[in-house]
């Protein structure tokens, strides 16, 4: 399987995240794309390649001008203003306010284009991004020209990233750029499985109102795991979009077998769609170990979700996001990825 990495990830090196209030360095950190790298070599399995550059104009396909304009600027605008920490925001147009007007304010800015406190802007952190999605482009144009199936080692990961906000560690939402570029490309349908612990929010709500996307999100449930504020099973799709939104909440203590159900659920509605192009959202944050999820997963149980999603029988680009037991992230990541390839 190819896989497209680059080193450029590094500069998304936030010291600081805002957890149980403390600021503490962020669970998401580039550790995580060592220990991929590191069981990748280990097992020999697949082809390390560079990204190519795709330019901004593929982001501008589904994020807001204005937000991408102020992810660009933020860390120098931050920094003339003198502050000692990292931007971590602490204001928001929260209800019954007004969120038409976007702020002067650099501060204000940060929390209108902010759709949770925990992430913090930093040095580097728009290179890291446009390295990320990069990646993700350089893998879809392998599926494109014919592959089987690639994988895109992003990072930062994406799938919190809506139109016009960043959070839950995301900047772009490097599913969505793909899925709008293969779009863009002819495919006349694609699905996103997006089966990271967290609900993909962002990428919901980029495609909430399309029939030319569908998204499947299996997750914790919002009432008890971030983002806490979307990902109920209601959410169906609006519009043209009724009927494409799929969202899998879960319990705390989901173990293998509930989370399987719910998989083949997704699995079988993917399978009626018939999309020329699956994108998988691979977050490892459902394993047992994980420092801030709650499901039950084992390190076997990702080959069988690989080996599942290979019973599809589509091209598929899987992109990385979460994981953050963070030793045991390269056996589980690769553990997917080759339980897919084995039985494709
Ligand atoms: C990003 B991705 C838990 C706090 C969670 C943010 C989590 C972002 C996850 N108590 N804070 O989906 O893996
Ligand atoms: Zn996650």
């Amino acid at each position: 399987m190819k896989i497209i990495y680059s080193d450029l990830h590094r500069k998304r090196q936030a010291k600081t995240e805002l957890y149980g209030g403390e600021l503490r360095p962020p669970f998401e950190c580039p550790e995580r794309m060592d220990y991929i790298l590191a069981e990748i070599d280990k097992r020999k399995f697949g082809e390390i390649l560079p990204p190519k550059e795709f330019g901004i104009d593929p982001v501008l396909a589904v994020h807001d001008k204005a937000y991408i304009e102020f992810l660009e600027r933020a860390w120098s605008d931050w920094k003339a203003l003198g502050y000692a920490g990292e931007a971590v925001p602490n204001v928001w147009p929260a209800r019954r306010m007004r969120s038409d007007i976007v702020p002067e304010h650099f501060d204000a800015r940060l929390g209108y284009y902010a759709l949770a406190g925990e992430t913090s802007l930093s040095e580097g952190t728009w290179e890291a991004a446009v390295a990320s999605k990069d990646v993700a482009l350089t893998a879809l144009a392998a599926v494109m020209d014919g592959e089987r199936a690639a994988f895109g080692l992003c990072r930062p990961p994406g799938h919190h990233a809506a139109m016009d906000q960043f959070g839950g560690y995301c900047f772009f939402n490097n599913a969505a750029v793909v899925a709008q570029q293969a779009r863009d490309q002819g495919i006349e349908r694609v699905a996103i499985l997006d089966v990271d612990f967290h609900h993909g929010n962002g990428t919901q709500q980029i495609f909430y109102d399309r029939a030319d996307v569908q998204f499947h999100s299996i997750h914790g449930d919002p009432q008890h795991a971030f983002p806490h504020f979307l990902g109920f099973a209601e959410e169906k799709g609006e519009g043209a979009g009724e009927g494409h939104n799929f969202n899998y909440p879960l319990p705390p203590g989901t173990g293998f077998a509930e989370w399987r159900a719910a998989l083949s659920s997704a699995l079988d509605e993917i399978n009626r769609y018939k999309p020329g192009l699956l994108i998988v959202s691979l977050g490892v944050d459902t394993f047992e170990k994980d420092p801030i999820s709650f499901f039950k997963l084992t390190s076997g149980d990702f080959v069988t979700i690989g080996q599942d999603i290979a019973g599809l029988e589509m091209p598929t680009l899987f992109l990385m996001e979460g994981g953050y037991a963070v030793e045991d992230v390269g056996v589980n990541t690769i553990n997917t990825v080759s339980g897919f390839w084995s039985s494709h």
